[in-house]
């Protein structure tokens, strides 16, 4: 199992480097599985595949992407530069200046306030979005949608009071169940907003739940020059035009304080569900592909057993021909399904086996009773039912004992990938109890249904 830190120990580099590298083991575990048991269908499977390759990438690099989101105008692209440090993204009053998503990288520790703090060893990127507003209809919401499916954090940057069309787009974005930082940019322009009245505004309980006052943060990423006239003594005056200095330290601070706990927390929580997803969907299109050879093989092993059963009364051979049946039944379905048949899949079958084996054991003992019964009555069309139902009982017994151990053959193997101790389930299940209720990345699971 996931050796990873108890919930009341700080969350520690190392914590987070463990965190990162469980996550990325059982996404190449169920990589492997799929390039290894599945090679004839990979040209099927491939856009699953690539997206599992890049949550394995992302995770190797201990990668965080952090994607700014809204309207046009409201300094998405000033915020990240402010952020960078430097202007990477263009920015300007007209729309349309952001035209695709666009993304820059740098370490968590190029956010140090002072050289010696001790930042973990995370990659940022950061991604700079067009406005929600900006590209036509169907295609906006679309890269909105994927933008967002990619992101780790998002930071919805907003100037002045909310409009309905933001409130709209962080309902859907909530819906992602992503952590959201509020950035209520241009304080310089609206100086009197409080964080309180931005989230009187929310009409959406999920959205009041998920973004708190404590998640909101004012920035003012360009301000705009004001004019500045200087009276002197003697009379005279000068008029010049000011810039007073941009401000996104606040924002900059959060960002660390929340990475610095729980970066990996956010990021693998995220990365395994979408693996799951991803491993669910490929699932699906496995079993359909295999269903028509699964199902020949269930009647054929179901009429084998019975036939076998029959022979082996006269052995005292029945059960144990009845288990072998089964047995290799399972066997054809792991072989015809392409799953490797795993011990803990073997584990929960077995109770359906000893069933299987149960309705044999009855059916004789039914048989018995039925046989003596009838061979009580002497007429000819009666001694003939009286051979034929003490075989048929056995028979059909046989068969359906067999169509259970399939059925739950192949509910064991539709989960496999996802079961097992380097499973995606495990691992996230190890990882949700690193979380304490103060943190982002809890009230995002306990948001999820
Ligand atoms: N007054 C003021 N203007 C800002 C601030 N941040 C950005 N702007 C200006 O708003 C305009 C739009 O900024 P931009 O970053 O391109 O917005 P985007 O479309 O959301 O990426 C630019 O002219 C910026 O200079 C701010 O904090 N205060
Ligand atoms: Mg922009």
């Amino acid at each position: 199992l996931v050796d990873l830190a108890p919930p009341d120990r700080p969350v520690t580099a190392v914590a987070h480097a463990q965190t990162f590298a469980a996550a990325h083991a059982s996404i190449t575990a169920l990589l492997h599985l799929h390039q290894h048991y599945h090679a004839g269908l990979s040209s099927e499977l491939r856009p699953q595949l690539e997206q599992l390759e890049q949550l394995q990438t992302k995770l190797k690099q201990n990668l965080v992407q952090i994607a700014a989101f809204g309207l046009v105008s409201r300094g998405k692209s000033a915020v990240l530069n402010a952020l960078y440090g430097e202007k990477v993204f263009q920015t300007g009053p007209l729309n349309g200046v952001t035209q695709w998503p666009r993304s820059i990288r740098l370490p968590l520790r190029a956010w140090a306030a002072q050289p010696q703090e001790n930042l973990e060893p995370i990659q940022l990127e950061l991604v700079d979005t067009p406005g929600l507003d900006e590209v036509a209809g169907a295609a906006r919401g679309q890269m909105a949608q994927a933008v967002g499916q990619e992101a780790d954090l998002i930071l919805f940057v907003t100037a002045g009071p909310l409009t309905p069309t933001e409130l709209q787009a962080l309902s859907e974005l909530a819906a992602l169940h992503k952590p959201i930082i509020l950035v209520l940019n241009k304080q310089d322009l609206y100086p009197e907003l409080q964080p309180e009245q931005i989230h009187a505004q929310f009409t959406d309980p999920n959205l009041a739940h998920l973004i708190t006052p404590a998640e909101m943060v004012m920035t003012t990423a360009a301000p705009a020059p004001v004019q500045v006239r200087q009276q002197w003594p003697d009379g005279r005056s000068l008029t010049t035009w000011e810039t007073i200095p941009a401000n996104v330290q606040v924002l900059q601070q959060k960002l660390v304080q929340i990475l610095q706990a729980e970066a990996s927390l956010i990021s693998t929580t995220q990365a395994l569900t979408k693996a799951q997803q991803l491993e669910q969907f490929m699932v699906e299109q496995i079993f359909q592909h295999h269903q028509p050879q699964a199902e020949q093989l269930i009647w054929q092993y179901s009429a084998g057993k019975a036939l076998g059963v029959l022979i082996g009364r006269w052995l005292g051979l029945d059960l144990l021909l009845g288990l072998l049946a089964d047995l290799l039944l399972v066997r054809g379905l792991s072989k015809a399904y392409g799953f490797p048949m795993t011990n803990l899949i073997a584990q929960q079958l077995w109770p359906t086996m000893l069933r299987s084996m149960g309705f044999l054991l009855c059916s004789n003992l039914l048989t018995g009773w039925l046989s003596d019964g009838l061979t009580g009555l002497e007429s000819m069309e009666f001694s003939t039912l009286g051979n034929i139902i003490p075989a048929l009982v056995p028979m059909i017994a046989a068969g359906y004992g067999a169509y259970q151990v399939a059925n739950r053959a192949q509910l064991g193997l539709r989960q496999g990938g996802i079961g097992g101790p380097q499973g995606t389930q495990t691992t996230l299940q190890a990882i949700r109890q690193q979380l304490r209720p103060s943190m982002l990345a809890a009230r995002l699971t306990s948001t999820m249904v």
